[in-house]
């Protein structure tokens, strides 16, 4: 069958090349239903892509360590920040329940963990599949604070396998894969920290969406494109450039994206906050424009060729990215995917995956023919043309030319290459969510100042509560009943629609996530949301509604036609958790600049905190 046995084997192997004293996996000690878990957090030195950078390991590593526990467990993880600044982990699509003050959001659920001490997050698996972990302080996660969280289902939980065959062997092999997923962590990677990013920012005035490398399990290289494949279109059958980043560039008679494969400086910022003075001189060349391939470290997927004909392997996909939305794809094998966001969905056999910021997509991968296949991942985001691949390597191994079903911008190579469509999204056990919602929270997405600071609920999240959790954690004082700029507030067991229009334009598609419990996205159009509420919308429109069996995820990237175009998504979800849940863009730099609201639920029923969460 297959050479991995578990991702714990591959983590042995991959921390085998660490030389570092901290090398050891999250301790593991369990006892029937209790896993624990040590991770400590340090600042040194790594060149996930050839180039040395400080960064953030957790335990000695980057990424950091899988966590694996089972459906059911009792979860501790007890964090040593061993770095010189603060810091919280958060639990990506954890629900909490019972538990919010483990969610893991400086000023909101805890006080900072600061620099020498440890804080214990403690809570219960009341789900399965795949999640993952990373800092919620700042921009710590584009750092490197990050890991993956296999949580193994329960043995009665009914699976979707029986629906991609029903031959036994098969059958079984399939099975055997999806206990043992491969999580492959994909993210987006910069040569400078957060830290420099954030004071470039400022300085220039201006959002810098763009990066060096792609990494897969912290592994990557930076592959500059020729020039003729960053130029307009005209004329020039190599270009990859869209015909939306053309007619940008064609706004400022601008007739290439520079040799990093970025929108230049000065458009950048235009697109989304025309009527702001930039600085783009305050910008270093590299951080926009220069770039230098280099021969970095390369993720390398291993399954060995057994007896059988074919082979089987399950792999976690995890978007780790802080900004850059693309598509994913695995030359020449068609893939199931089984699981959004944790959940079991009726399988789709696709070739392309669209993934954003904190998706997750479990896939079988079916091994028929031996050799080494280009894993991809390229942006599809207007901002950056970005490419890179991994290599999934079956028995032999023997290289091969293989046809791509994408190109190097993410769009589809070929007229039948076939995406993964959240529209058509089933869950495998859908849940009945009532015609009609309790309340109604219409929230408009806007710049708010610059091209990097943003507003959710058409206000900037206060920066200081999440910094240094200026006014007091939210979680530990009496919340008001009223909604005001930075909370909006429901009952317990309330219905909760949330109304996203995207108010300016242009705007790109924002990954919008709730912590806690998941939503349902019910509705999506484009243009402006003109109804009072849900109802009365889905009565004018009902061909832009799905009641009976929408897509259930943690993260909803909100709707887009165009950049040009405003348009409005509907999430809906139920209020069964008390305590304050972040709602944000996912990008990390609009989460910085304040696109984020607390959903303070449960206001009639505020849970009780433990004094030693309290008085941490
Ligand atoms: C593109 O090619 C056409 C036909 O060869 C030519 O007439 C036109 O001037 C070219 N345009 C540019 C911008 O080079
Ligand atoms: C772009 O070039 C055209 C033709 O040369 C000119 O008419 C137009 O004013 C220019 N636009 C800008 C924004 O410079
Ligand atoms: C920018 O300024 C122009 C001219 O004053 C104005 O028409 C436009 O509405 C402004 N755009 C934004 C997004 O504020
Ligand atoms: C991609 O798909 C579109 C729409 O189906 C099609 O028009 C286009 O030709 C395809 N691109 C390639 C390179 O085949
Ligand atoms: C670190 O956390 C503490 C406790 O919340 C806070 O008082 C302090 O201001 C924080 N420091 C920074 C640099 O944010
Ligand atoms: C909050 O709202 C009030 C009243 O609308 C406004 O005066 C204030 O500036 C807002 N504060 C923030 C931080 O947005
Ligand atoms: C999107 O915006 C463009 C440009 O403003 C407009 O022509 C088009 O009708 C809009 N599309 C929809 C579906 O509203
Ligand atoms: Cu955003």
């Amino acid at each position: 069958m297959r050479g991995l046995t578990n991702s714990l084997v591959w983590l042995t192997a991959a921390l085998a090349a660490v030389p570092s004293v901290l090398a050891s996996p999250a301790k593991v000690r369990s006892s029937c239903g209790y896993k624990k878990f040590e991770l400590t957090l340090t600042w040194e030195k790594g060149s996930p892509d050839g180039v040395e950078r400080d960064l953030i390991k957790v335990n000695g590593q980057f990424p950091g360590p899988t966590l694996e526990f089972t459906e059911g467990d009792h979860v501790e993880v007890l964090v040593h920040n061993k770095m010189p600044f603060n810091t919280t982990v958060h639990y990506h699509g954890i629900e909490q329940k019972g538990t919010p003050w483990s969610d893991g959001v400086p000023g909101v659920t805890q006080r900072q963990v600061q620099p020498k001490e440890s804080f214990l997050y403690k809570f219960e698996a009341t789900q399965y599949g795949s999640y993952w972990y990373h800092a919620h302080q700042l921009g710590q996660l584009e750092d490197g604070m990050l890991g993956a969280i296999i949580i193994h289902p329960k043995k009665s939980r009914a699976t979707p396998f029986s629906k991609i065959t029903t031959d036994a062997a098969e059958l079984k092999a399939i099975t055997d894969a999806a206990a043992k997923p491969y999580p492959l962590i994909l993210s987006d990677w910069r040569h400078r920290t957060a830290e420099d990013i954030i004071a470039i920012t400022h300085a220039a005035n201006m959002e810098l969406p763009c990066f060096d490398s792609i990494l897969f399990n912290g592994k990557g290289s930076v592959n500059c494109l020729a020039p003729e494949k960053l130029k307009v279109p005209v004329n020039n059958t190599a270009s990859l450039l869209t015909a939306q980043q053309a007619q940008v560039l064609g706004l400022a008679n601008i007739t290439s994206f520079t040799p990093k494969g970025c929108m230049p400086p000065p458009l950048i910022s235009k697109t989304v906050a025309p009527n702001v003075t930039v600085y783009p001189e305050k910008v270093p060349a590299d951080v926009l424009g220069q770039c230098t391939s280099t021969n970095g470290p390369k993720e390398v997927i291993k399954v060995e060729k057994g007896s059988e004909s074919s082979a089987y392997i399950a792999i976690d996909l995890i978007g780790a990215f802080s900004l850059i939305t693309g598509t994913f794809s695995i030359d020449e094998h068609q893939v199931w995917v089984y699981a959004v966001d944790g959940e079991y969905i009726i399988p789709q056999k696709v070739e392309a995956i669209s993934i954003t910021n904190g998706d997750r997509y479990s896939i079988l991968v079916k091994l028929t023919e031996q050799g080494t296949f280009p894993v991809r991942f390229a942006s599809t985001q207007n901002s950056q043309i970005l490419v890179s691949a991994a290599s999934l390597v079956y028995g032999s191994g023997a290289p091969k030319t293989t046809k791509p079903y994408i190109l190097e911008n993410g769009l589809n190579a070929t007229a039948t290459t076939i995406f993964f469509s959240q529209k058509a999204q089933k869950q495998l056990e859908p849940i009945t969510i009532p015609k009609d919602s309790d309340v109604t929270h219409k929230l408009n997405i806007r710049t708010a100042g610059a091209s990097y600071e943003w507003a959710l609920n058409n206000n900037k999240f206060p920066a200081s509560i999440m910094d240094h959790g200026a006014d007091g954690v939210a979680l530990f004082k009496a919340p008001s009943s009223a909604s005001d700029n930075a909370t909006i507030s429901n009952n317990l067991d309330q219905w909760v629609d949330l109304i996203i229009v995207t108010a300016t334009k242009p705007t790109p598609p924002h990954p919008i996530h709730k912590h806690g419990t998941k939503m349902w996205q019910i509705g999506a159009g484009i243009g402006d949301f003109t109804w009072a509420n849900v109802k009365e919308a889905a009565a004018a429109v009902p061909q832009f509604f799905n009641f009976v069996d929408p897509p259930h995820r943690d993260g909803f990237a909100t709707a887009q036609a165009s950049p040009f175009n405003a348009t409005w998504t509907v999430l809906r979800y139920h209020a069964t958790e008390a305590g304050p849940w972040l709602l944000h863009c996912h990008v990390q730099s609009h989460l910085i600049g304040g696109m984020t609201v607390i959903l303070q639920d449960g206001v009639d029923k505020w849970p009780v905190v433990p004094k030693a969460i309290e008085n941490y």
